[in-house]
């Protein structure tokens, strides 16, 4: 499955290239499962194993650096989920992240969607 990116000039930490992204804190709603809660933190630590960054869990989005929830976009197929991001002077500040609740597989399949979402979410949180 081919997934569309772009590339932004900002990260997390410092705004040059190379250097530590620090400790980026993230939260999830109460729309996120625990077995979504697993894969995120499953995508967090194999992101921090490959680069220098760390990402520490805290209880509130109103708190975080990063922002996970389950919403209603689009129903079942075709968009699994957006993001959004902001940044100032090449450093990124905020991004939010939801997933389409619309997309319910079934039990068998939850490894898939849990893999995907895996990618998923390493791939944009890592290119913005
Ligand atoms: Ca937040
Ligand atoms: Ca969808």
């Amino acid at each position: 499955m081919a997934i569309d990116f772009s590339l932004e000039g900002a990260k997390w930490g410092s705004p040059e290239l190379g250097t530590a992204g620090g400790t980026v804190t993230w939260a999830v709603d109460n729309s996120i499962s625990q077995a979504e809660l697993q894969s995120i933190n499953a995508a967090f630590a194999e992101w921090s194993e490959v680069a220098n960054i760390q990402f520490q869990q805290v209880a509130s989005t109103a708190d975080s650096d990063i922002d996970f929830a389950n919403s209603a976009l689009d129903g079942a197929g075709n968009v699994l989920g957006v993001t959004g991001f902001s940044y100032a002077g090449g450093q990124l500040q905020s991004a939010e992240i939801q997933f389409d609740s619309g997309d319910n597989l079934s039990a068998s399949s939850r490894s898939t969607r849990s893999g995907m979402r895996l990618d998923w979410v390493t791939t944009t949180t890592t290119t913005r």
